[in-house]
């Protein structure tokens, strides 16, 4: 089945408010993210062969900000261990209803819970691998401490932690490199100067990105003895942490 063409912002009449999740971004999601991150196939596939290595028997697995589930399905596919479970989370109901639907054409074994709910309120128990593909850039930063403590004391010891974001950096001029080459993959893929620029002020102030370093802090400073950067496109990378 080919997605359905991401085309959001393409007309230049129409009006647009803040970035949501709603059913019109679902609609086109695996389009839109696809054309949008650079890398982000690979961090799905890779998602998937780090929950197959770390996967523990018995234990929990978490997709927090599932979306269309695409780190879900990644993972169910490369779980081995036996009892686990995948336990899927997103405050977006227009996302997870699709995302049932996929789910529910995958056959493999591992059960899958589909949480409708802010992963805030989500208790995280008994986890070996928990994972947040660019969801923690859209919580406010005061509360992300918080999400990233829930999440270390919820992890079995030997469990760990992927962590993919888009981020910012210290040096302005990199900065403004890693933008521009973000806008011109943007571009490469499709997207007019137009669509570009709108999507990035409908996304002012709802997807707040911080730099590695403050990513590398907060997580050492709630209990990761390590951490690193796996992969890293332009203004997009994942790090591990291992608990
Ligand atoms: C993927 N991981 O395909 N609680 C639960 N869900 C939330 C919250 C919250 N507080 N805030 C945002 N979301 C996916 C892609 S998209 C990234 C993740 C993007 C959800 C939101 O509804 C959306 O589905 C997802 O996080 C972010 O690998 O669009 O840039």
């Amino acid at each position: 089945m080919t997605d359905q063409r991401d085309t959001l912002y393409s007309d230049p009449l129409a009006e647009h408010g803040l970035f949501a999740f709603d059913d019109s971004v679902a609609r086109v999601f695996p389009d839109m993210i696809k054309r949008s991150v650079p890398g982000y196939p690979t961090i799905i596939a890779m998602t998937g062969l780090l929950a197959g290595r770390y996967a523990i028997e018995g234990s929990s697995l978490y997709d927090l900000g599932c979306s269309l589930g695409a780190s879900t399905l990644a993972m169910r596919q490369n779980i081995r261990q036996p009892d686990c479970r995948l336990v899927s989370v997103d405050n977006s109901a227009a996302m997870l209803e699709r995302c049932q639907s996929i789910i529910d054409t995958d056959t493999h074994d591992t059960p899958v819970q589909l949480k409708l709910a802010d992963l805030q309120d989500v208790s995280i128990e008994n986890a070996s691998v928990v994972v947040l593909n660019f969801t923690l850039q859209f919580i406010p930063r005061e509360l992300r401490d918080t999400v990233l403590a829930r999440i270390y004391r919820g992890l079995l010891p030997g469990g760990i932690m992927v962590l993919s974001e888009k981020v910012t950096f210290e040096d302005p001029h990199l900065d403004a490199l890693n933008v521009e080459l973000h806008h011109q993959f943007k571009r490469a893929n499709g997207y007019s100067d137009l669509e570009v620029a709108r999507k990035r002020s409908a996304l002012e102030n709802v997807l707040i990105p911080e730099t590695l370093n403050q990513h590398r802090q907060r997580i050492a400073s709630v209990g990761f003895s390590s951490c690193d950067v796996w992969f890293q496109c332009f203004n997009f990378a994942s790090l591990i942490a291992l608990k």
